[in-house]
């Protein structure tokens, strides 16, 4: 299973700064993440929450809900949270960051992303086909540490 958790704010998807975030809803987006997951034969199980104390309960309880991977787009957690940095660095299951729009071509607040190095890896600035790459890495990883 592969967990996709998206933090503050993108619960407002589609209608939030639609020139920056898109159009898709988060709805929409979470219904294309558990498509592909099935085309990849994968489970996906989506979650959203505003509240780091959520995000980082999650992110604990995934390895023992079975998940081999997390996709995590912590909104602007990234930017303000040591606590959530911490609990990506704590749990043994592979995280990988994304964000929708390009945050190095934004403000410069943005530029800095303090959960980003606790991370696999990062995507960023490629919309929405950036949730369904990181969970082809993830699910390929998996595969390849199955010896698959
Ligand atoms: C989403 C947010 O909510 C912002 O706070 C980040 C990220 C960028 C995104 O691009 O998905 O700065």
């Amino acid at each position: 299973m592969i967990l996709v958790l998206n933090g503050p704010n993108l619960n407002l998807l589609g209608r939030r700064e639609p020139e920056i975030y898109g159009t898709t809803t988060l709805a929409e987006l979470e219904t294309s993440c558990v498509e592909a997951g099935r085309e990849l034969g994968v489970d996906v199980v989506c979650r959203q929450s505003n509240h780091e104390g959520q995000l980082i309960d999650w992110l604990h309880g995934a390895a023992s809900e079975g998940a081999s991977g997390v996709v995590l787009n912590p909104g602007a957690y990234a930017h303000t949270s040591i606590a959530l940095r911490d609990a990506i660095a704590g749990i043994e299951v592979p995280v990988v960051e994304v964000h929708l729009s390009n945050v190095h071509a934004r403000e410069r607040f943005r530029h800095r992303s303090l959960s980003a190095g606790a991370c696999l890896g990062i995507v960023a600035g490629l919309g929405t086909p950036g949730y369904r790459l990181a969970i082809d890495y993830l699910a390929s990883r998996r595969e390849r540490q199955q010896g698959g």
